[in-house]
C-alpha cells in the first residue's frame, strides 16, 4: 500500500495543551506522525509519496470561506494582539448567547470558529493543516486513479474540524475534503467509517443531510466521553440524509468482545450501502494503553479490524486520525493497514 507523508506536519508543534486543567506538553505532537512513518517503513508497507498541492478549492467544497480565511490569519492578528504565545480561546456563545455575529476581535473570532480550549494555533498551523488536506487528497486522486488502497499519514487529524468549527486537535477535515473529492472525481456513493476512540463531529455534521456519502462511526459514548455533544445512536440523518448516518456509542472499557461485534454490524450496514469506495477514519486511540482514551483494545486486536475492512473489497483510503501512545500508534497503525492488504 502507498503512504502519503509531508514533514511539514512538523509546523504544528504547540508549546503545552490546556487538558484536565493542566498545562500539559501536547499530546498531539509531531513525533506521532514520525513514529507511524518508522513502521510505515519498517514493515515494508510500500512506497512513499510526498502529496501535490491541490491549493484551496477542494477545501473549500467542504468548509466555509469566511472560516478558511479565518485560519489563514489567525496566527499573525493573535500575535499582534498578544505576542508569540499559542493562540487559545476562551468563551464560547452557548445558550442565551448570540451565535449569529461574527466578532471583530481575533479572541472573539477564536471563539466563534472553535469548540474547545485544547486546540492551539501557532506559527505554523495553517502551513501544517493544508499540507496535511493535501495529504488526503493526494491518497484520494492515486484511489480515484486506479490504486485499491493508499495509506494518508495525516497530521494535524481532522475528523472534528465542522463546516466552519475547529477543536479536538482538527482544523480541516481531511476525511471529509477526500470524500467530497471522491464524489466530484465520479463516486455516487461513499462510505466513511470512523475507528477513531472519539465521535468524529465533524464529519458527521458535514454529511449530515446527504445520501452520497453515508458516516459510520465507532466511539466512546458521548455520555461519558469527548466530544460530549454529539455521536449518540439516534442521530441517524436528516432529510435526503436520513438513514445515511449511523452511530455506535461504546462504553468505557470496550474491549474487543463489544468492539468486534459492532464493527462487523457497522460494516454490514457498509456493505448494504454498496459504496464505490470506502474512507477510512482510522484513530488509534482505542489502545489500552491511550494516554487519553478508555477503551482496552489491543495490539492484537487491529489487524482484526484490518481484516474486517478488506472484507468490504472495496478502494479504501485511510486517513490517520488520533493516537497518542506514541510508541505503539505506529505497531498499530500498520498493523491494520498490512492486514487489510493480506485481506
Ligand atoms: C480533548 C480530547 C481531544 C481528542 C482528540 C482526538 N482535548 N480526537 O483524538 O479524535
Ligand atoms: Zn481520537
Amino acid at each position: 500500500m502507498i503512504t502519503i507523508y509531508s514533514d511539514e506536519h512538523h509546523y504544528q508543534n504547540a508549546t503545552a495543551e490546556l487538558i484536565d486543567g493542566k498545562f500539559l506538553p501536547p499530546f498531539e505532537m509531531p513525533k506521532r506522525a514520525e513514529m507511524v512513518l518508522v513502521q510505515v517503513r519498517s514493515a515494508n508497507l510500500g512506497e512513499v509519496l510526498s502529496p501535490k498541492a491541490f491549493g484551496l478549492e477542494p477545501i473549500l467544497r467542504v468548509h466555509d470561506e469566511q472560516f478558511v480565511t479565518f485560519l489563514s490569519t489567525a496566527w499573525e492578528e493573535w500575535v499582534t494582539a498578544h505576542g508569540n504565545y499559542d493562540a487559545l480561546p476562551l468563551n464560547w456563545a452557548t445558550r442565551t448567547m448570540r451565535q449569529d455575529r461574527i466578532p471583530a476581535a481575533i479572541d472573539g473570532k477564536l471563539s466563534y470558529y472553535s469548540f474547545d480550549a485544547g486546540t492551539p494555533i501557532t506559527a505554523g498551523t495553517w502551513r501544517a493543516i493544508q499540507a496535511s488536506a493535501n495529504v488526503a487528497l493526494t491518497g484520494q486522486e492515486w484511489v480515484t486513479n486506479g490504486e485499491l488502497s493508499a495509506f494518508a499519514l495525516c497530521r494535524p487529524p481532522g475528523h472534528h474540524a465542522a463546516r466552519d468549527l475547529y477543536g479536538g486537535y482538527c482544523f480541516l477535515n481531511n476525511a471529509a475534503i477526500a470524500a467530497q473529492a471522491f464524489r466530484e472525481a465520479g463516486a455516487a456513493r461513499v462510505a466513511v467509517l470512523d475507528i477513531d476512540y472519539h465521535h468524529g463531529n465533524g464529519t458527521q455534521s458535514i454529511f449530515y443531510d446527504r445520501s452520497d456519502v453515508f458516516f459510520v462511526s465507532l466511539h466512546a459514548h458521548p455520555q461519558d466521553e469527548y466530544p460530549y455533544f454529539l455521536g449518540y445512536e439516534d442521530e441517524i440523518g436528516v432529510g435526503q440524509g436520513e438513514g445515511f448516518n449511523r452511530n455506535y456509542p461504546l462504553h468505557w472499557g470496550t474491549d474487543w468482545n463489544t468492539y468486534g461485534v459492532a464493527l462487523m454490524d457497522a460494516i454490514n450496514h457498509i456493505r448494504e450501502y454498496a459504496p464505490d469506495v470506502v474512507v477510512i477514519s482510522l484513530g488509534v486511540d482505542t489502545f489500552e494503553h491511550d494516554p487519553i482514551s478508555k477503551f482496552r483494545l489491543k495490539q492484537e486486536d487491529y489487524p482484526k479490524i484490518g481484516k474486517a475492512i478488506a472484507r468490504l473489497n472495496r478502494p479504501t483510503l485511510f486517513i490517520l486520525e488520533g493516537g497518542y501512545a506514541v510508541d505503539e500508534i505506529g505497531i498499530n497503525a500498520v498493523q491494520v493497514l498490512s492486514s487489510f492488504e493480506a485481506g
